[in-house]
């Protein structure tokens, strides 16, 4: 199995927690997003989208990582990172959807460059378009998870699943520099809520779930990425 990644990816990110989850080992082929590389003819005939992740089994090259995670949980299902029954997978998809269809789209790299050329707008204004979508996604995640009784440890019951796989991420995409945003989804609001408790647990899990870096990829991947720049 092969993951093409990209270290700051949250979206290759939520791939390499179910990888980790299910004890999967992975190749894993470098993708440098902020040097283009997705954009390459080679990357471009696996992936026609230009995005990471892509994983490539037996041939088969597999796109979308919400796609690529229900494929790894229908093949090698333990632990299960869905629940059993309909209307509970229905509530952890949705949550994983609200991170991974409604935040994370309009928050990604092509989108903030596209906002700097041809749109022209500044750094200033692109970081407050990608904290306004994080911190109104958060808000309402948050809402679901208080309000909720099969609110556990982590956001279905006490084992993490498909929705803490794209909370996780998410919550690493809060820039240094606005740990008020990063503050609001896990402490000031949960701290008051029932799901305090919950919020420090899903952080722990972030903590075990943080990618090991070898020293050839951490030398090329800068964290906290830099300032959107125009291409
Ligand atoms: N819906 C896709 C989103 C993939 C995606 O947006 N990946 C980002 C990195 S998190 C990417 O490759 N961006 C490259 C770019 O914007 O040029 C998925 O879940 O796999």
């Amino acid at each position: 199995m092969k993951l093409y990644d990209f270290c700051r990816s949250s979206a290759a990110f939520r791939v390499r927690i179910a990888l980790n989850l299910k004890r999967l080992p992975a190749e894993r082929a470098f993708i440098h997003l902020r040097r283009n590389d997705q954009t390459t003819p080679a990357y471009l005939a696996l992936n026609p989208q230009g995005l990471v992740p892509a994983l490539e089994e037996d041939g088969q090259v597999f796109t979308q990582s919400l796609a690529i995670i229900e494929y790894l949980d229908e093949t090698h299902p333990e632990p299960s990172l869905l629940p059993g029954h309909p209307a509970d997978r229905a509530r952890v998809r949705s949550l994983a959807q609200l991170v991974a269809c409604d935040i994370h789209p309009i928050d990604n790299l092509r989108v903030l460059r596209y906002l700097a050329d041809p749109l022209g707008h500044d750094e200033a204004t692109i970081g407050r378009w990608f904290n306004h979508w994080i911190a109104k996604g958060f808000e309402a995640l948050e809402q679901f998870l208080a309000e909720d009784g099969q609110t556990g440890a982590f956001c279905h019951g006490d084992v993490p699943g498909l929705a803490d796989i794209c909370l996780v991420p998410q919550v690493f995409n809060v820039p240094d520099d606005r740990s008020d945003l990063r503050d609001l989804h896990e402490e000031r609001r949960f701290r008051a809520s029932a799901a305090g408790e919950a919020a420090r647990r899903r952080i722990a899990l972030s903590r075990i779930c943080v990618p090991r870096r070898s020293s050839a990829s951490s030398s090329r991947c800068r964290w906290p990425p830099g300032p959107i720049r125009r291409r």
